[in-house]
């Protein structure tokens, strides 16, 4: 009797169990309530309007377009632009002008750290985060200011945050920040909720942060943001040698692109809520001695400022092209890491070809990510030659369909766990192993 009780009791707990997994299934999102098909997405800086003008993009190659990004007031916590009359105009002018060329094109207001001002603005981020008013004054000033001008959706761009704390409060963020959006959304007839997404570390745990353990909110991620787009690029700022920024593949540490998607696929993230970075941007050195240009070579100084870029290290895709169009350049493609680098006299840069670019989507659509995005659309050159080749690979491929790629070729030798990156393996993973519990409990008492 009492066997038979526990067997009951079991199959009911059991039973329950698997309807709240196919439920909280359902709710990821995967496919379900309009969530977009596939993301072509592209960050614009106010800062590029210089020499890319968000008139000059050629919008019908991304589906999201973010304008990147406006920060937080340190004094109020509302969200704050620039207060100069030129941001003030390039806001508001962004989603009219991204809209005209190509009507389908979603427009994202994305509030990030101040890059000129990273720890005051990254304890505002903190500070706000970690109370209930502040965040409300935040939230409602965020919906405010994208509805005012127009925008399509609000991204996070916080990075980051920097204890075991901010991360709990950045989950309560996105919790509130997405009931605020339903709400509003209930009371504007004109349009559907605004999209939330935000801009992450490269992997959900957090290297080289004073506290060890720093692992992002994955629950909270999952069930309140449309996506989360992974910072996947731009590893090796710090270098001493030379080295590829931003590789697919690197059997030696865990700063590559695929070790970070695979780790928030197995902190549960499911695919289709994350999105990959592409950088258009190279990183610079100088040779230390002209005759050592590998991967690995001595440098003596990051590479000079670019006009593009205006930052030491940094050279824009249109500007290594013009590198690639010289004939004392050298360019070689990396098929262990899928990196390409150049060297040109003492200079050295590593970037992101079309080779590598091509190579990437693959990577991200046999992981059945969600799709990719830019950083940042001003660094391509005039003829938006890698975000035109990103977005006819990536549609092609996606069409073609998963199973539909070409077997091995190029990726014989990928460094991830096929459980990692199989059909529907985030949830297929959970369910097949409530299923095996099932099996195991029926043989046990056949017995
Ligand atoms: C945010 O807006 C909602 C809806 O208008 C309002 O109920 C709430 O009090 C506001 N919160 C703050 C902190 O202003
Ligand atoms: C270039 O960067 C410096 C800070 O390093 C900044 O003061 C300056 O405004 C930037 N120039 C442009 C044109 O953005
Ligand atoms: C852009 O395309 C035109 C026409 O194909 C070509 O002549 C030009 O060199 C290209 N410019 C760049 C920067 O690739
Ligand atoms: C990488 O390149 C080497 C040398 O060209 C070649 O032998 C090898 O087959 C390539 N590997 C892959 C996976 O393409
Ligand atoms: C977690 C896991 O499944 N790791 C495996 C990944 O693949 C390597 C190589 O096949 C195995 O050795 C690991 O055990």
């Amino acid at each position: 009797m009492e066997l038979a009780g526990f067997i009951i009791s079991s199959i009911i707990s059991l039973a329950g169990f698997l309807s709240v997994v196919s439920a909280s299934t359902s709710q990821q999102q995967c496919g379900g309530n309009g969530a977009p098909a596939g993301v072509r997405a592209g960050y614009w800086s106010p800062s590029s309007s210089r020499y890319s003008p968000v008139s000059s993009i050629d919008a019908s190659l991304y589906t999201h377009l973010y304008y990147s990004s406006v920060s937080i007031d340190e004094t109020s916590y509302a969200v704050a632009p620039q207060p100069t009359e030129e941001e003030g105009s390039l806001l508001a002018a962004f989603s009219g002008t991204v809209k005209s060329g190509s009507p389908s094109t979603k427009t994202m207001l994305s509030i990030g750290t101040n890059e000129y001002r990273v720890d005051a603005s990254n304890a505002a981020f903190s500070k706000m985060a970690s109370d209930k008013n502040l965040r409300g004054v935040f939230i409602n000033s965020s919906v405010e200011l994208a509805r005012a001008n127009g925008f399509d959706g609000l991204d996070l761009s916080w990075i980051f945050p920097v204890t075991q704390m901010d991360m709990e409060n950045l989950g309560v963020l996105l919790a509130e920040w997405r009931a605020r959006i339903m709400e509003e959304s209930a009371t504007n007839s004109l349009s559907g909720p605004l999209l939330l997404t935000a801009t992450l570390y490269f992997s959900n745990h957090l290297f080289d942060m004073p506290d060890g353990n720093l692992d992002y909110p994955i629950d909270d991620i999952s069930d309140n943001l449309d996506w989360a787009n992974i910072l996947t690029f731009g590893f090796h700022g710090d270098s001493s040698v030379t080295t590829a920024d931003a590789p697919l593949y690197d059997k030696s540490s865990h700063f590559s692109v695929s070790y970070g998607v695979i780790s928030w696929l197995d902190a549960g993230v499911p695919p289709c809520k994350l999105v990959m970075g592409i950088p258009l941007f190279g990183r610079s050195w100088f040779l230390r001695n002209k005759a050592k240009n590998g991967l690995g070579s001595p440098t003596a100084a990051a590479g000079t400022k670019q006009r593009k870029s205006n930052q030491t290290g940094i050279i824009a895709y249109a500007e290594a092209e013009e590198y690639l169009n010289s004939e004392s350049t050298v360019v070689t493609y990396d098929n262990q890491s899928v990196a390409e680098y150049l060297y040109n006299g003492d200079l050295w840069v590593s970037f992101d070809g079309a080779q590598v670019v091509q190579q990437k989507l693959e990577f991200a659509v046999r992981s059945q990510l969600l799709g990719y995005f830019l950083w940042t659309v001003g660094f391509d050159d005039s003829n938006s030659t890698i975000s035109k080749k990103a977005s006819e690979s990536w549609q092609q491929y996606a069409q073609g369909g998963f199973g539909i790629m070409h077997a091995g070729g190029s990726n014989q030798y990928v460094a991830f766990n096929s459980s990692s990156v199989s059909l529907g393996s985030w949830h297929s993973k959970s369910l097949s192993c409530l299923l095996s519990s099932v099996l195991l409990l029926v043989i046990l008492f056949q017995e």
